[in-house]
């Protein structure tokens, strides 16, 4: 009926995800997961109270502004660098990530490509798949230990934690991070963590994974400066957001042996990738799966659908990423 909230479902999800919005909204889903571009987004949003979003989908002040009934977009994932949150907040748009559920299945994907990127193992691959091995070589594809080596985290938020957990833990990593603000004494000794600034951070970090959110602060954080500050023999993993790399950069690193490899799951203007990260042999890619795990992609949608279900029935949200003055139902 009519009184039902009106929601967006702009991309494919979990039948038993949708099934449970169906049956108290009146749901448009993009069942074929056709690809929608910002007009065709803005288009479906028109008389839609809320909307669930992935990464993908931009809300920006543009489309808000177009979408005047629009009450709320919940965001199945845990980065929420496609919404304008100060133009959501304006227009008293209530936001939602899905943050913690997607924590230890991303930190298991991070330690992962860290250490196929220290071990070799894509370009190892490749040499066997293309009939090149041909006999035993002392030297060949001789990668760099995890166990034992200095793990750097630039972000240190529940991921960078579950990263810097695993190399403390499992591998006898020594840890050491750089964040915004200090961890507190209690989370630096689950971690066994230590804080450095960023310059030492590059300096010191045999394997360097990153966790920044992206923003415009975050943008490039990783460029030419920093690559140079960079051991010869260290490995650079991003398994947060593409943008905080200078990916032409990175490739150039890659490519001069400024540093030895790196581990990529995101880039800039995914999904495309920048053509020399497709040539330079030292390099691990794989297409933004760090939170691909059936459980954990579940748990997201279900974390999503449960924020907009809530909001709907109560006003609240379990998740926000901004806060309103009053609540509008
Ligand atoms: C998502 C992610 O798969 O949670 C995030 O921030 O990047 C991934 O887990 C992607 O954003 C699609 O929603």
């Amino acid at each position: 009926s009519s009184s039902k909230p009106r929601i967006l479902v702009s991309r494919a999800i979990f039948p038993e995800v949708l099934a449970q919005l169906e049956a108290v909204f009146e749901v448009e889903h993009n069942q074929a997961d056709a690809v929608w571009s910002a007009q065709d987004l803005t288009a479906r949003l028109q008389g839609k109270d809320g909307v669930l979003t992935t990464g993908g989908e931009r809300i920006s002040a543009e489309l808000l502004q177009a979408c005047p009934q629009l009450k709320i977009c919940a965001n199945m994932a845990v980065g929420f660098n496609n919404f304008d949150v100060p133009a959501m907040t304006a227009r008293g748009v209530q936001g939602t990530n899905a943050p913690d559920v997607l924590t230890e299945t991303t930190a298991d994907f991070g330690f992962a490509l860290m250490m196929a990127t220290a071990r070799r193992m894509a370009e190892s691959e490749h040499f066997l798949r293309a009939g090149l091995w041909k006999r035993w070589s002392y030297d060949m594809f001789c990668g760099s230990d995890i166990h034992g080596a200095t793990l750097g985290i630039l972000g240190m938020g529940r991921i960078g934690q579950g990263i810097a957990r695993r190399g403390f833990h499992g591998f006898g990593m020594k840890v050491i991070y750089h964040n915004r603000s200090r961890l507190d004494a209690g989370l630096e000794a689950a971690c066994g963590a230590q804080y450095v600034d960023k310059s030492t951070l590059l300096a010191q970090a045999d394997h360097l994974v990153l966790l920044l959110p992206y923003s415009a602060e975050s943008h490039h954080s990783i460029g030419a400066a920093e690559l140079a500050l960079m051991k010869p023999t260290a490995t650079l993993t991003n398994i947060a957001r593409g943008g905080i790399v200078d990916d032409a950069a990175l490739a150039h690193a890659l490519r001069s042996g400024q540093i030895a490899a790196a581990g990529l799951d995101v880039f800039e203007g995914e999904p495309q990738v920048h053509p020399d990260l497709l040539t330079v042999p030292n390099v691990v890619l794989t297409p933004h799966i760090a939170s691909a795990t059936l459980n954990t992609r579940r748990a997201m949608a279900q974390l999503a659908a449960d924020n907009l279900l809530r909001f709907f029935a109560t006003g609240e949200v379990l998740t926000p990423v901004n806060t309103l003055g009053a609540v509008r139902r």
